[in-house]
């Protein structure tokens, strides 16, 4: 046994509440080390002790670890633990003093109590949710009479600076087409006043851009989606603010003697926004001034900003910018403000990387996925991965959070900072397709943004940000169907949403990966063939199944054609 591989801590991922009775346990061992693995349990009061010993079933693996979990049940929430476990050749016991050969010896982790204010709790519509992300200036002009006046054409290529008259009554406009498609989410980047088209730099956090609409506009999109089924959520910029926030501008005109001095990360006084002499968002973007958010007034602002949009607008969630920039005090507090204003909001964090800091039930819901992003772009898109590495990754993510968040996840496949998943792809499609596939039947909310379910290509910013394609002739219709077929399948089927999910399939050679997700009514077979040849695949166990896709019975053995998929319901 390689006791040195083998990895266990009492608290974040590796110990948790998945109800107010029930906790997960997670433990590492090297890939392939381990024949079995027990968890004996107890309450941690109870003498003489009487254990309950559960098989923690394997759960995947990443490069060099095996997982290993188990659910467990606590009548009284008190709970003490340790392992036993088999290598084939040795038993040991492996508890908080470490490795030893009786259980006495090995001491016990403990969870002291699962404390219900402590519980990691996700808004339940997440399961069934689709997302669509729209960047408002380029979705559709519902109402030309907000438009700037230096509007371009729709459909030439956008700059960084360019604006397209995109509005929220465009939105309106076309809910009955996001009905149809089936999402159920929309996410839109930023709609409050600010002078830039793509609306970061806030200059008002209480007013909508009247190039998108008024008060009443926001309030009616809201009223609309929801009378259709499908929540909105809006873009927080809390870390940072645009040059023409009132605050940074007293600051500016005032120097020292603003009263807003404090608001600011200021290196010199005045402030030079030629010399850039304060902190920003990234390296020196003069027109977003970093904001401190550990001044309790700037806390005190935001907060009442975070609350008035889903209390008096009644957005249903958040999305948080830069979020890891921001102090982790304020984002706890943050959430605390949304959840009393509505329980059941949903906030997503903008991190790029390893999120556990913020998602472990204080903080975030879930983040924007850029790693599950990352893993597809490579094995799909470039193909620059294999099955095996690419099933890792996967592993490795899920494995960093908490299963709450992993269903809390926007899935994404690109957004308005990444270049299109079609051009990625080289614009082969058939690789995206299998992509989307992916997305729709994996762990976490898809997320797509907008244009890519009609083929849109693009370059990352701006080029990724074009303008809509609503000429039916000019979209890809094969691709808009794939969507609607997959987010049905999707949304009719709860082993897609919290079913476990089970590598059955990861080849290397042959790049094909299937996996079961199940929960205790259905069990779904994916198979993926990521290759340019037809191949093969046993349905697991031997099982048949019905093609959710096309409606065909299959049993013993599936034919996938190159790049082709099968999504089965198993008998
Ligand atoms: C503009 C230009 C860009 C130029 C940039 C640099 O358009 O071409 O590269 O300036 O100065 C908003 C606008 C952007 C604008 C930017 C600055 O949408 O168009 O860019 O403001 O004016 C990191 C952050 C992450 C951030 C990305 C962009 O961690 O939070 O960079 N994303 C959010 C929004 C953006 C928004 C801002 C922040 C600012 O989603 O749209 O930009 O409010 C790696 C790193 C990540 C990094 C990522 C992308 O993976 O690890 O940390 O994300 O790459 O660069
Ligand atoms: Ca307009």
């Amino acid at each position: 046994m390689i006791q040195e591989a083998i990895f266990h801590v009492p608290y974040g991922a590796y110990a948790y509440s998945l109800s107010p009775h029930h906790a997960r346990i997670t433990l590492r061992a090297k890939r392939g080390d381990l024949k079995a693995c027990y968890l004996v349990h107890s309450d941690r009061y109870e003498v003489p002790d009487i254990y309950e010993t559960v098989r923690l079933s394997f759960s995947g693996s990443d490069e060099l670890f095996d997982y290993f979990q188990a659910t467990i049940e606590s009548k009284t929430r008190r709970i003490r633990y340790r392992f036993l476990l088999d290598d084939g050749v040795k038993r040991l016991w492996y508890g908080e003093q470490g490795f030893a050969s009786d259980l006495e010896s090995s001491g016990c982790f403990q969870l002291a109590y699962l404390c219900t204010r402590d519980l990691y709790s996700v808004p339940e519509w997440v399961n069934d949710t689709v997302v669509y992300q729209i960047f408002p200036d380029r979705f559709w002009n519902g109402d030309p009479a907000n438009d700037p006046e230096d509007v371009c054409e729709w459909g030439e290529l956008p700059t960084a600076a360019t604006f397209f008259g995109g509005d929220l009554q465009g939105i309106i406009d076309r809910l009955p087409y996001l009905e149809k498609l089936g999402v159920n989410l929309i996410y839109m980047t930023p709609i409050f006043l600010s002078p830039s088209t793509h609306k970061y730099d806030t200059t008002d956090y209480f007013s909508m851009d009247p190039m998108f609409g008024d008060m009443d506009t926001i309030k009616s999109l809201v009223k609309e989606a929801h009378a259709r089924g499908i929540r909105v959520m809006l873009d927080a910029v809390f870390n940072h603010c645009g040059a023409d926030f009132a605050p940074f501008r007293d600051v500016v005109e005032k120097g020292a003697k603003s009263r807003y001095v404090d608001w600011f990360h200021l290196r010199e006084v005045p402030v030079d926004m030629k010399k850039i002499n304060y902190e920003t968002f990234a390296n020196g973007v003069a027109t977003m001034p970093k904001l401190r958010t550990e001044n309790p007034e700037v806390k005190k602002y935001l907060l009442q900003v975070a609350e008035f949009w889903v209390k008096e607008v009644g957005i249903d969630g958040w999305r948080l910018d830069v979020a890891n920039e921001v102090d982790h005090a304020f984002w706890r507090e943050f959430r605390e403000v949304v959840r009393a204003a509505n329980p059941e909001a949903l906030i997503i964090g903008e991190v790029w990387h390893d999120s556990s800091p913020w998602l472990q039930g204080d903080q975030f819901d879930g983040v924007m996925n850029y790693l599950f992003r990352e893993a597809v772009v490579e094995f799909f898109a470039k193909r620059t991965i294999d099955a095996e590495a690419f099933d890792s990754r996967l592993t490795k993510t899920r494995m960093m959070y908490k299963e709450q968040a992993n269903r809390a996840m926007f899935n994404l496949l690109g957004s308005h900072d990444t270049a299109r998943f079609l051009t990625v792809c080289g614009e082969q499609e058939e690789r995206m397709r299998l992509a989307v596939t992916f997305q729709m039947t994996y762990v976490g909310m898809p997320e797509i943004y907008y244009g890519d379910e009609v083929g849109m290509t693009g370059e990352t910013d701006p080029d990724c940000r074009r303008t809509m394609i609503w000429d039916e002739e000019k979209q890809n219709k094969d691709m808009l169907k794939l969507h609607q077929d997959l987010i049905a399948i999707r949304k009719q089927h709860s082993a897609l949403q919290t079913g476990s999910y089970r590598t059955v399939i990861k080849d290397p050679l042959t790049n094909l990966y299937g996996f079961v997700r199940e929960n205790g009514q259905e069990s779904i077979f994916v198979v993926l063939n990521n290759s340019p040849r037809s191949q093969k695949a046993a349905i697991p166990g031997g099982a048949s199944g019905t093609d959710l896709l096309t409606g065909k019975k299959h049993s013993g053995e599936l034919v996938l054609k190159p790049y082709g998929a099968k999504i089965l319901l198993l008998q």
